[in-house]
């Protein structure tokens, strides 16, 4: 058998996956052809869409429009959470914080809760990896922290099987109002034994006012949930500042900043969610050798590997751990490091109590 390479063996934390981006194209293909069959769309125009491969943030945010209409009924959200949560298992990822919309489909009796339970439903529909939506002791046991280390230990678990760890964030939409997104946050209260842990802003970052979701991500707060925020994805001195004042447990992006936002970002040490291919591709960081993440990485700030989107941007998070080692010469070791230290940033149980050191050694094993 041909050797894995090290980067999709080594096992990986993903913190920044949007269900409907991280969905396969063969999938998408097929979903559109049915709709074509039904003269619901052109298939040949919507498959030309879902094959390009450059896309600037404003098409990026259409082809999403594009991918509800193909996907928003329960019997697809579900197909896809299943698939997506094989997929990421497949590379060697033991702990997803997998982030959704729930969403209203009014002509599929769809409610934003019902969408939540296609995308539960699509969690106990994987089979080929062992799945753990919640444990029954919190995620910081010690024996839950080494069973996650071990995660893509067939052996070790008994069962034959990988096991991934996945925990779900609720996203607001920045199209959504106040009440909508209050609407998010009380479904995710709702859901918390269920392995729903925080709450995403995200959405087209020049649609909608911070002022319109605070109340509700004030709340959550309020509550208990954890919050990470889309954040510089364009430019925007005074969202970014309000941001950072709201002193989020992450952020996604950090594009646009200017020297006293980095500076307020690095002081505070709010872990960044970096996605290099999401940036590259959207043109909002122009290439990889200038991308914020080597600044970040060199001066100790928090930062941890993620995908964004990996159906929309052909990408995956072995793919981003090899484009960050060869753009910025990073060696084995030092990856894995930084794929390990992304447990500390986890929002699931007491991240600080975490125990890393089974991560280790099940790298140590395959590939370091
Ligand atoms: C901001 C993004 C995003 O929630 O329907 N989303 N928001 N910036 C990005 N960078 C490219 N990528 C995805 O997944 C799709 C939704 O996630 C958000 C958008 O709101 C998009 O509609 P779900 O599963």
């Amino acid at each position: 058998m041909a050797k894995m390479d090290w980067w999709v063996s080594m096992p990986k934390v993903e913190l920044h996956a949007h269900l409907n981006g991280s969905i396969r194209d063969s999938t998408l293909l097929e979903l559109a052809r049915e709709l074509g069959n039904k003269g619901l769309v052109c298939f040949p125009d919507v498959e030309h869409v879902i094959l390009k491969d450059d896309r600037s943030l404003t098409e990026v945010f259409k082809l999403f429009d594009l991918i509800h209409i193909l996907t928003t009924d329960h019997e697809t959200v579900t197909r896809i959470t299943k698939e997506v949560i094989e997929d990421f298992a497949a590379e060697n990822v033991v702990y997803l914080e997998l982030r959704t919309t729930p969403k209203k489909n009014v002509s599929k009796g769809m409610n934003k809760k019902s969408y939540m339970e296609a995308v539960l439903e699509g969690l106990r529909a994987v089979t080929t990896v062992e799945v753990d939506i919640f444990s029954e002791h919190n995620f910081d046991s010690p024996a839950n922290a080494s069973t996650f280390a071990r995660g893509n230990d067939c052996a070790s678990n008994g069962t034959g099987k990988k096991k991934i760890y996945v925990r779900l964030l609720l996203s607001i939409d920045r199209r959504e109002t106040t009440e909508a997104a209050m609407e998010t946050v009380k479904l995710a209260l709702e859901m918390r034994h269920l392995g729903v842990v925080g709450i995403d802003l995200s959405g087209n970052p020049v649609i909608g006012e911070w002022l319109t979701f605070l109340p509700a991500l004030e709340f959550a707060k309020e509550q208990g949930l954890l919050i990470t925020l889309h954040c510089g994805e364009v430019s925007n001195p005074v969202e970014i500042h309000a941001m950072l004042d709201f002193l989020p447990s992450r952020i996604g992006h950090a594009c646009c900043f200017g020297e006293a936002e980095w500076a307020k970002l690095k002081s505070l040490k709010i872990p960044v969610e970096i996605c290099l291919t999401s940036n590259i591709r959207t043109e909002t960081i122009s290439s990889v050798d200038i991308h914020h993440f080597a600044d970040l990485y060199n001066s100790g700030h928090p930062i941890v590997l993620c995908t964004d989107d990996s159906g929309v941007f052909s990408t995956s998070v072995s793919g981003e751990y090899s484009l960050a080692s060869s753009s910025f010469g990073i060696q084995k070791r030092a990856m894995f490091q930084l794929a390990k230290n992304a447990i500390n940033f986890i929002f699931a149980g007491h991240r600080n109590e975490m125990n890393t050191s089974d991560l280790v050694e099940v790298g140590t094993k395959g590939s370091i």
